[in-house]
């Protein structure tokens, strides 16, 4: 089934100026970017973002971190896209993540892991629509 996912490149990526290597690599993959901008996040939004992670003792620094330089949110379609995605990232702890994936090749550690991806369609829809009205 084609479906839809949200990526959102991260500051420590945005920093080292690997935009358009995670871009290159999204797009060598097969995914289809129908949106891209820049913003950077207010605590408030980056703590709306990461709601979920309400209560956990890593949540100040991940917001800290997030509104620390504009950050890339990209809309993407591709078959089966939320899944390829993920597979495609790696595990949020680079020292876990599969060879070849984007967060070993790149990310830095648990925190810094360069790339955000939603990890089930039906948060997929819920974070385009944080990002990408309509
Ligand atoms: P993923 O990004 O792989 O979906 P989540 O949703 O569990 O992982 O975590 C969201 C973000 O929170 C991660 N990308 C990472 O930046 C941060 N994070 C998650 N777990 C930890 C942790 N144990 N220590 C520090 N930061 C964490």
């Amino acid at each position: 089934m084609v479906e839809k996912t949200l990526l959102i490149i991260k500051p420590d990526a945005v920093k080292r100026r690997l935009i358009g290597h995670v871009i290159a690599r999204l797009e060598k993959a097969g995914f289809e970017i129908l949106g891209m901008r820049m913003e950077r996040l207010t605590p408030e939004r980056a703590l709306k973002f990461y709601a979920v992670h309400e209560g956990k003792s890593f949540l100040p620094a991940l917001v800290e971190f997030m509104v620390s330089t504009p950050v890339v949110p990209i809309l993407l379609q591709k078959e089966n896209a939320v899944a390829d995605l993920r597979t495609l990232i790696g595990a949020t702890d680079p020292a876990r993540a599969a060879c070849g994936t984007l967060r070993q090749e790149i990310a830095l550690n648990i925190q810094e892991n360069s790339v955000h991806a939603s990890d089930s369609p039906e948060n997929a829809a819920i974070e385009i629509a944080f990002f990408f009205n309509g």
